[in-house]
């Protein structure tokens, strides 16, 4: 049987992280075995593209950002994911392909088209078993960002109309994709956390007896 792989994608501050490590926890606690990584990065190379991505200031024409998430994409794809599944390990992914075509997409507006041939080179045809999006209102997610005091990066620094398109990019794929599933994240890390389990227990009932 095999592993799914399962990837969280949102918006900013939408709580992807948070609710990745806290998955992760509760899979291994009931003795999953469990690869937690994310994009840009998940690799040495990855890591290196992601600093470029993210760097705030740095000129980086559109096409360019998306042939560099790709690249990082392949190799996390090669690397990372694929040997894990391999493995039997349920692999927990912090974005995917997916924000490639809602922030490159729908938000900044690249051709669809243009996007899938660079996604198949990228992942090699690799579907993840579920997306879960984490919805939240970009004002929302956006003060969040600053309470948590980091600084924001090259594209946390787009405007709330770059952040908008996203959200309901993310709304529109959910509404039309069967491998994907909206979740509510303005509530509580715990409540938002409860229904991911719900979730995830629903739609992938073999996760309970894989990666043993
Ligand atoms: N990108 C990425 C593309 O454009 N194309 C692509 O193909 C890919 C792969 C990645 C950027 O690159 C873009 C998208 C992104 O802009 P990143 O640092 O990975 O950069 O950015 P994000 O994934 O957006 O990470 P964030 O840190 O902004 O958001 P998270 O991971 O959703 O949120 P998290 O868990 O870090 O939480 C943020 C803050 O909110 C609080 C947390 O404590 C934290 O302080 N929080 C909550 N507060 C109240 N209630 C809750 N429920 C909360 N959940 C979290």
């Amino acid at each position: 049987m095999t592993a799914p792989f399962i990837v969280f994608e949102g918006p900013e501050g939408a709580g992807k992280s948070g609710q990745v490590a806290r998955l992760a926890e509760r899979l291994r606690s009931d003795g999953r075995s469990v690869v937690v990584t994310r994009e840009p990065g998940g690799t040495p190379i990855g890591e290196r593209i992601r600093d470029h991505l993210l760097r705030p200031g740095l000129e980086v024409p559109p096409v360019t950002e998306l042939l560099l998430f790709g690249a990082q994409r392949s190799a996390h794809v090669e690397l990372v994911v694929r040997p894990a599944l391999a493995r039997g390990d349920i692999v927990l992914s912090d974005r995917y392909a997916l924000s490639t075509l809602i922030y490159q997409g729908v938000a900044r507006g690249l051709d669809v088209e243009m996007i899938r041939s660079t996604t198949a080179i990228a992942t090699g045809g690799l579907e993840p078993d579920l997306y879960l999006i984490l919805d939240v209102d970009p004002e929302v997610g956006r003060s969040r960002q600053v309470s948590s005091g980091a600084a924001p990066d090259r594209i946390e620094r787009e405007d709330l109309a770059f952040m908008e398109r996203v959200r309901a990019g993310y709304r529109d794929y959910a509404a039309a994709n069967a491998h994907a599933e909206l979740v509510d994240a303005s509530a509580t890390p715990d409540t938002v956390a409860a229904a991911i389990l719900t979730v995830v227990t629903a739609r992938i009932p073999e996760w309970g007896s894989s990666g043993q």
